[in-house]
């Protein structure tokens, strides 16, 4: 395969190109990628040297360098991962999560029918289906119904994929994963977040109650996810990927912090997010049965590497937390 890796630079997109260039060495993966402050070439420096490995900075809303690009390296797979990611950030900013993830993911699909690229695979999220109650899980037919401007972007993306492959006969597939863990995962997030607060002696912002839920994953097991649907997934498909993993944000406050040695004092309840969704919980059967995947990984083991890629990294995220950062962070969460 040539494949076209948008958003290459960011958690998942990184963990992404190492998968693939691990596990099919023979594929040639160009990583397009417009380095936001997400977007980090860091997560990519082992492999910036390899042959197969090609870097363009550039935005997916940009259509003549998108096709430039297809032309140039003769691209057959696109897997869009590009995208504003940061749900907090869309309750502040919401422009820019329309222009990138819905009207950046036209563009690639437009792209994708005009130079008869073979697959399209669209990235998205369990966010889609909003929010449930105590019980019950997400499948593949649960109505769209988001809830934050972020998921609303990611929500309104999917449906033109729908719409590429309804009216246009675009080999299209759409994943819609959990909450994602790992290394590169950017300190924005939850656990991320959290890690290198706890290292770094500072609060650690729980949002509400704590007790919203949400369904983790290692993202290896996302990746491995990935590639299956890309070689295998019927034209057309919406695959949900989760490993059956709901735990309360507390919860995993709590984990780190005490595997970390560190005093569950830091720990500060904060104004909750505005729309915060309660709980999300995937129903992974269809991808289990029909294409046979299943996550390699348990939590337990999966955070204690991910708090230990932490501590080996602290240059990573130290470099991530000083300049720009700080100006989100204080505005999300006030000085301290
Ligand atoms: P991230 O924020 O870490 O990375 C996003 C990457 O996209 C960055 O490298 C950024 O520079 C790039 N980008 C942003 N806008 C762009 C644009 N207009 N043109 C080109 N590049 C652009 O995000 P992530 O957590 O790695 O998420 C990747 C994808 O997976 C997203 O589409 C997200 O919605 C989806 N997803 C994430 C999770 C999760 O838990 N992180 C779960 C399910 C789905
Ligand atoms: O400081 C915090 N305190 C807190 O309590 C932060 C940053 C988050 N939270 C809560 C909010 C959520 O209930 O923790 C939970 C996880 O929050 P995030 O890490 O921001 O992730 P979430 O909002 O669940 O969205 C993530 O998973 C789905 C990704 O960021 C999305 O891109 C993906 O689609």
């Amino acid at each position: 395969m040539k494949l076209l890796v948008t958003g290459g630079a960011g958690f998942i997109g990184s963990n992404f190109v190492h998968h693939m260039i691990k596990y099919r060495p023979e594929d040639t993966v160009v990583n397009y990628d417009l380095l936001t402050y997400a977007g980090n070439l860091e997560n990519l420096k082992d492999i910036e040297d390899y042959p197969n490995y090609h870097f363009v900075r550039g935005n997916i809303c940009n259509r003549e360098l998108v096709e430039y690009v297809v032309d140039q390296y003769e691209i057959d797979t696109i897997v869009n991962f590009a995208a504003e990611s940061h749900v907090d950030r869309s309750i502040t900013e919401p422009d820019i999560f329309v222009k990138s993830n819905v009207l950046g993911t036209q563009t690639l699909l437009d792209v994708a029918k005009n130079k008869n690229i073979y697959k399209y695979l669209q990235i998205s999220t369990d966010e889609v289906y909003g929010s449930l109650g105590p019980d019950g899980y997400f499948t593949e037919t649960t109505p769209l119904a988001p809830n934050s401007p972020y998921s609303a972007s990611k929500a309104s993306a999917d449906l033109i994929v729908r719409a590429y492959y309804e009216t246009f006969g675009l080999n299209v597939n759409i994943t819609r994963c959990s909450n994602n863990y790992g290394p590169y995962h950017f300190p924005e997030k939850l656990i991320p977040l959290v890690v290198t607060n706890a290292l770094e002696g500072k609060e650690l912002p729980v949002y509400g109650d704590g007790k919203n839920i949400r369904d983790w994953l290692y993202v290896e097991d996302h990746c491995a996810a990935i590639d299956l649907v890309l070689h295998q997934g019927k034209p057309g498909e919406v695959y949900n990927v989760g490993g059956h993993n709901e735990k309360r944000n507390i919860d995993i406050v709590e984990l780190i912090v005490d595997t970390l040695g560190k005093s569950r004092d830091l720990i500060k309840h904060v104004s909750d997010r505005l729309g915060h969704d309660r709980r999300y919980a995937i129903d992974p059967t269809k991808i289990e049965t029909e294409l046979d995947w299943k996550p390699q990984y348990n939590f337990d083991s999966g955070i204690k590497e991910t708090i230990q890629w932490y501590l080996d990294h602290e240059q990573w995220w130290r470099k991530i937390k000083s300049g720009e950062y700080m100006d989100y962070y204080k505005k999300q969460y006030g000085a301290k």
